[in-house]
């Protein structure tokens, strides 16, 4: 029995500070943390979603924010299929960042990624300093999805995974994505790879780098 159906290799990029780490703790551990533990280069976690009884398995680069581990996380960005492009709505700053985020991409990433801009921290209501509308707008602008999310609350966090892969889905079946290991694609075979069949169910967590 395979694992998966699906596996997609996803980075999530944006200023320090705005949640990365906490979307991603939250999609696989369902947990939230209080504190800003800053993320030294790379962190690693995978979870399995199902969409029309279809297992896709999610592996995700949590990069860090800060400019001076730039060069270790673009090494990372290549082998991704998918892509988070994160700010938060309490910080303007974070938000006027996005641009600069979507320059690193298109100049480190593979052209075929599968983007969507995400304004988390959508819980803090009264600090909010950029709207829903603003974020849909700059989305709409890059021909992007756009989705608002809560790392603490949960809000969103699995749909923003699971409509981005269903996006990449959608390419593949249309012929415009093409699969394969280097873009961060892999697609079950009938008999699964040798490693997927020793018990490595993805739902796991390491630190890099
Ligand atoms: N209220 C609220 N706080 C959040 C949310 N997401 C993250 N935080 C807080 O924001 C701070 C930063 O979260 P991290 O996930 O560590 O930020 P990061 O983007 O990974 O930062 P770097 O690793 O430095 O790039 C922490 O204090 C979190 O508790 C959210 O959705 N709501
Ligand atoms: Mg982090």
């Amino acid at each position: 029995m395979n694992s998966f159906d699906y596996l997609f290799r996803f980075i999530i990029v944006g200023d320090s500070n705005v949640g990365k780490s906490c979307l991603l703790l939250q999609f696989t551990d369902n947990n939230f943390r209080n504190q800003h533990e800053t993320t030294i280069g790379v962190e690693f976690g995978s979870k399995t979603i199902t969409n029309n009884n279809k297992k896709i398995k999610v592996q995700i680069w949590d990069t860090a924010g800060q400019d001076s581990f730039r060069s270790i996380t673009r090494s990372y960005y290549r082998g991704a299929i998918g892509g988070l492009i994160v700010y938060d709505v309490t910080s303007r700053e974070s938000f006027d960042s996005i641009n600069r985020w979507l320059g690193e991409i298109e100049n480190h990433a593979n052209e075929k990624i599968v983007l969507s801009i995400v304004g988390n921290k959508a819980d803090l209501t009264e600090q909010r300093q950029v709207s829903f509308q603003e974020g849909m707008d700059l989305a709409k602008k890059h021909n992007l999805r756009f989705f608002e999310t809560s790392a603490k609350t949960g809000m969103n966090v699995e749909n923003t995974f699971l409509f981005t892969s269903v996006e990449i889905i959608s390419r593949i079946e249309s012929g415009k994505l093409e699969p394969s290991e280097e873009q961060g694609i892999r697609i079950s075979q009938s008999k699964p790879p040798q490693e997927e069949t020793q018990g490595d169910d993805g739902e796991k967590k390491s630190r890099c780098c």
